[in-house]
């Protein structure tokens, strides 16, 4: 498609497939699209379409296949990592927003299957209504889309008891990049026949095939919940409750969230907010525990505490009363996170995992480094600690210049993925590689593991029209 020609005819057949309406070409209609969350990514495209069900995917792949464009498949575009953003006038974005059915829910097999366009927060909502609960949740569940947390794998707040998007799937349908459909929706726990393909299209980001429907996992609704804002001496002393609260509550802990005292701060100054606590600590652990039984948890977590409180584990907590209380100690999570986004200059973002044991030596070995490097630097280590999972944020030093901290990334990327590495973990845990960590691919895998992502997307998508320059670096000649 070199002539304007020919994208002329290619647009034509597009519009053909979706409609006009759902073809998107002017430059105003396609910008929310083109850039990405951060804006740290600004894109280009021919169209933006939007099918309204698996068939027009399937004809609009077959298309873009024959004609040699680029496809860019787009959820609700919150990825971090800028995988959705489309990168030449040769790509179109295929926006899954108008297949956003739920197609079924089958309460004896506990599954529910939906359209990959429905927005997290739906389908939670209508696992809900029909007395289940769909556990994935985090922070951009208003606008992120089932096949966008597939694809990138997200993981979020409740990982630690439930598992990550992968864990939550059983079947996939997708269509592959010449337009064949894989029908995969299989609502089976058990199916040992041959390679499991559909693990290959979970984190992929979309460079694979377009993911159009999932059969997920429903879990029992929780009848009894209750939270705690806890102060904490230490990291290792938050690690330690959490053992502890496990094995006391009998693994009723859903959700283990890390805030260090510096988050909380920058959350009240920039998004209000006030401490249920009278003092002020270092660190807190969000806890949650929940059970399907409808009472006893406040017991049990009264004394995980109580012994917390004796064995130095705990040094203060405010536990929520109410369902509006718990709501107040969660927005003390959301402050956190959202605090130090856009507000305090210069920001350098990390999303690692390590072993959860590993979890205070990360903090205490990367914060040295980090501010080896640059004194003064705010280090908001904070996040999904109860499965190893650390947003090891930094914000440039008070009265640093923003793009001079933000010139420093390399750096201190370096700095602290060489950390997490020593320590056997990984540098994206749950946000996926886009376009932000291709560099990273090449330092931290090992050439046979590239070599065999290669092979993977050679056969799947021999004519590379699935988010091209996206998750993986290219081959490095030997
Ligand atoms: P998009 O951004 O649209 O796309 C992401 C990638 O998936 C792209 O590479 C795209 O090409 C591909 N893709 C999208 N749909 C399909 C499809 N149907 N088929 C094939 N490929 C597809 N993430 C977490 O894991 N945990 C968190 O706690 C978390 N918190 C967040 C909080 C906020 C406030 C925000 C804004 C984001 C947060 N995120 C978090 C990141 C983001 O929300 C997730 O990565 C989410 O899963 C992306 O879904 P999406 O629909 O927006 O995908
Ligand atoms: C969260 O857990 C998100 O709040 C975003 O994954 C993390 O902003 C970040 O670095
Ligand atoms: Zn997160």
């Amino acid at each position: 498609m070199t002539q304007s020609a020919d994208l002329e005819d290619f647009l034509a057949a597009l519009r053909d497939i979706v409609g006009r309406q759902a073809c998107l070409t002017s430059a105003d209609a396609m910008a929310p699209y083109l850039v990405e969350e951060r804006r740290l990514f600004q894109g280009e495209a021919a169209a933006v379409v939007r099918p309204a069900n698996t068939e027009e995917v399937s004809r609009v792949l077959a298309l873009c296949s024959e004609h040699g464009v680029a496809v860019v498949p787009q959820g609700g575009n919150t990825g971090a990592c800028g995988g959705g953003v489309p990168l030449s006038r040769r790509a179109i974005v295929l926006a899954t927003e108008r297949m956003d059915r739920i197609r079924a829910i089958d309460a004896d097999n506990a599954t529910i299957t939906v359209e990959a366009g429905c927005i997290l927060a739906n389908l939670q909502a209508a696992a809900r209504e029909a007395g289940f609960l769909f556990p994935l949740s985090l922070g951009g569940e208003g606008s992120c889309r089932i096949g966008g947390n597939l694809s990138t794998n997200a993981g979020g707040i409740n990982v630690l008891h439930y598992g990550n998007a992968r864990e939550l799937m059983l079947g996939l349908e997708v269509v592959l990049p010449d337009g064949r459909v894989w029908n995969g929706l299989r609502g089976l726990r058990k199916d040992n026949t041959g390679y499991a393909l559909k693990h290959l299209f979970v984190g992929a980001e979309g460079t694979l095939g377009v993911i159009t429907a999932a059969t997920l996992k429903l879990f029992p609704l929780p009848r009894d919940r209750q939270t705690a804002f806890v102060a904490v001496p230490s990291p290792q002393a938050a690690i330690e409750l959490l053992a502890h609260a496990r094995d006391v509550s009998g693994d009723s802990v859903t959700a283990f969230e890390l805030l260090p005292r510096i988050g909380l701060d920058l959350g009240f100054k920039n998004m209000g907010g006030r401490d249920p606590l009278q003092q002020v600590y270092s660190w807190y652990a969000l806890i949650e525990l929940s059970s399907a039984r409808p009472r006893g948890l406040r017991e049990v977590f009264e004394e995980i505490l109580e012994a917390g409180l004796e064995s130095g584990m705990v040094l203060d907590a405010a536990i929520a009363e109410t369902e509006e209380q718990r709501r107040e100690l969660w927005r003390l999570r959301e402050i956190t996170a959202g605090g130090h986004q856009h507000q305090e200059g210069g920001l350098i973002k990390h999303d690692i995992s390590v072993p959860v044991s590993a979890i205070p030596a990360m903090i205490e070995r990367g914060t040295a480094a980090v501010l080896e490097r640059l004194p003064g630097t705010r280090v908001i280590a904070f996040g999904h600690a109860g499965d190893g999972n650390l947003h090891f944020n930094l914000v440039q030093p008070v009265g640093h210049e923003a793009q001079a901290f933000f010139d420093l990334r390399d750096t201190m990327n370096r700095i602290v993925h060489d950390i997490v590495h020593e320590l056997d973990g990984s540098i994206s845990a749950e946000h996926g590689i886009g376009l932000l960590k291709i560099d990273e691919m090449t330092r931290y895998k090992t050439p046979l593991e590239l070599e065999l992502m290669h092979r993977i997307r050679q056969a799947i998508d021999p004519a590379n029209i699935m988010n091209p320059g996206k998750v993986l670096p290219p081959l490095r000649s030997r």
